[in-house]
């Protein structure tokens, strides 16, 4: 039987959320991709992104989980898991698998790291890890109740099978402001704490560019509120030429958007990608920096020198571009002094905002490894790497004796304080200001840092006027450009 004999099915995809104050403004990319191959080929597909519902609450009515499978009546059931979100996972299948005997598939990063999790669950049909482009529409037309769930390992699929994403079938996409996009996967390098080898691999597959720009502006014509369009590849600038290609490419199409890449390594951008980037619209770049002190940084195996990142700081700097560092907290051999140099950097370098991630040992990184011989490993599961603007967080998920976990949360809590990266002070978020305050000041006497709450206090509210103000000019000389290109 071909695929297109089979029996066309409903099919109910979701991301689970987090009542936590962090805001996923986009909508999950691997359920709208699975969902455009599956739709193609006739099956009746909606996506229910609670983490993305959230940041538009108020907006429409939001369903939960038991009324929809009531009124969608789903005959499969696809949940996608992130670590973070493994709680949340749980009490999904708890609740679906008393409302439905549809068959339940899991996918996402949790499951292509843990599939363990949910090997011996009766209420799981499937376990799908890795990119599931190539066994997604077999799957569903094949799919039935299984007693134990069968463990699916998929093969990347090659960038011609990786489709366009389709926002139709996502609740809420008409208030979607921000459309990602992937113009290639994988990446070639091996930072020690990355876990990329698993996930989209080191060999990169470019996408047609072409096909990616109509993608785009195809999307912005149907979804006339995306104003941004944001770039998630793994690693979007390996090849500086091809990306250049793109930018002028996207320029060319005049759209009304701004663009932003989520992650750029220092050593893969020069002055003319710059100059294109601002052109097109650009308004970000964040350099993947890890650690500003030199010993660290160096066991990171980045491929690249802190020279390189200060250099090319300064390059950004120079184009207006908002600027961001992402830092991780606690890698091999980093302790609470050390850590201070990558506090330095970020306020020698005048950062627009930086991200202090904590350090997390993935399955199958350089540092996990270390971690078993040096240190010791808890529970990722639930942890988020970021302190939300609500002030809350978790015990880290890995410690030594130089880098102990009260002080990973100091170094936390200093770098969040000293570079005013807790927007606890939003006006949208002014009532919870009294509650946020007593939070910090209890955490800065337990941990004495009465000294980073004092630059916090001082300094936050100047920083955002600031940043308004840059964004505002931004904006104004985009707009310019953009008349001038005309
Ligand atoms: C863009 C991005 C974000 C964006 C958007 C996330 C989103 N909702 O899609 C933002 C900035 C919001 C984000 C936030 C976070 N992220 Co993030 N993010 C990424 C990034 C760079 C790309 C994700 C992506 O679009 N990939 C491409 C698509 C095609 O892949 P995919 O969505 O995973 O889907 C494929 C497969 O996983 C599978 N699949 C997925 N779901 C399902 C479901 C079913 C049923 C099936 C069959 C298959 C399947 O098939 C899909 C198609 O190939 C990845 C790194 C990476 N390369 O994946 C990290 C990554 C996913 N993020 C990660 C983390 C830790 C986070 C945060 C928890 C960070 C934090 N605050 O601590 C938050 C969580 C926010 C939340 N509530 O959801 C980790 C997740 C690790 C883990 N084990 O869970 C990753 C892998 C980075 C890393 N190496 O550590 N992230
Ligand atoms: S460059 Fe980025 S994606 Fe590539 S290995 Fe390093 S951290 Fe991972």
């Amino acid at each position: 039987m071909t695929s297109h004999e089979f029996k066309k099915k409903r099919v109910l995809f979701i991301n689970p959320a987090k009542e936590d104050t962090f805001i996923v403004n986009r909508i999950h990319m691997g359920l709208t991709l699975l969902g455009e191959i599956l739709s193609v080929n006739g099956h009746e597909v909606l996506i229910m992104d609670y983490a993305f519902l959230r940041s538009i609450q108020g907006k429409l009515e939001i369903p939960n989980i038991s009324d929809l499978v009531k009124d969608f009546k789903p005959e499969i059931i696809g949940i996608s898991c992130f670590t973070y979100l493994y709680d949340e996972c749980q009490c999904m299948v708890d609740e679906i698998s008393q409302c439905s005997n549809a068959p339940i598939i899991l996918g996402g990063p949790h499951i292509t790291f843990f599939p363990e999790d949910f090997m011996n669950d009766k209420r799981v049909s499937y376990l799908v890890r890795g990119e599931a482009e190539s066994i997604i529409l077999d799957l569903v037309n094949d799919a039935k109740p299984q007693p134990m769930p069968v463990i699916i390992k998929c093969l990347h699929p090659c960038a011609e099978e990786i489709p366009a994403i389709n926002l139709d079938i996502a609740y809420g996409s008409q208030y979607l402001r921000t459309y990602q996009i992937q113009l290639s996967r994988g990446c070639p390098f091996s930072c020690s704490f990355c876990n990329i080898e698993l996930i989209a691999g080191k060999k990169v597959r470019a996408r047609n560019l072409e096909l990616c720009i109509e993608q785009i502006v195809t999307a912005k014509k149907h979804y006339p509120n995306i104003n941004n369009i944001t770039i998630t590849d793994d690693c979007p600038t390996f090849n500086m030429k091809r990306f250049k290609q793109f930018l002028t490419m996207f320029a060319k199409t005049n759209i009304d958007t701004t663009l932003s890449i989520d992650n750029v390594r220092a050593d893969l951008i020069d002055e003319e990608i710059l100059q294109l980037y601002v052109k097109a619209g650009g308004q970000n770049v964040c350099l993947g920096t890890e650690s500003g002190n030199l010993q660290v940084f160096s066991l990171v195996n980045k491929g690249e020198s802190l020279e390189e990142i200060i250099n090319a700081a300064k390059l950004i700097r120079k184009y207006n571009l908002e600027f961001g560092l992402c830092f991780v907290i606690g890698l091999p051999e980093d302790t609470l002094e050390k850590h201070r140099d990558s506090i330095k950097l970020a306020k020698y370098l005048n950062v627009d905002y930086a991200y202090w991630n904590m350090c997390t040992p993935w399955p199958g990184t350089k540092i996990e490894t270390w971690f078993r011989q040096n240190g010791e490993i808890g529970d990722v599961r639930n942890f988020s790497t970021l302190i939300d603007s609500g002030v809350n967080f978790k015990n880290p998920p890995a410690w030594s004796t130089s880098f102990t976990m009260d002080e990973r949360i100091k170094a936390w809590l200093m770098a969040n304080l000293e570079t005013y990266t807790l927007p606890i002070i939003f006006w949208g978020n002014l009532r919870y200001l009294p509650r946020n305050m007593l939070k910090l000041f209890k955490l800065a006497r337990q941990h004495n840092l009465y000294k980073s709450l004092f630059i916090y206090i001082n300094g936050f509210a100047f920083h955002q006027i600031y940043l308004t103000l840059q964004n505002r000019r931004r904006l104004y000389l985009l707009q310019k450009t953009k008349t001038e290109l005309k």
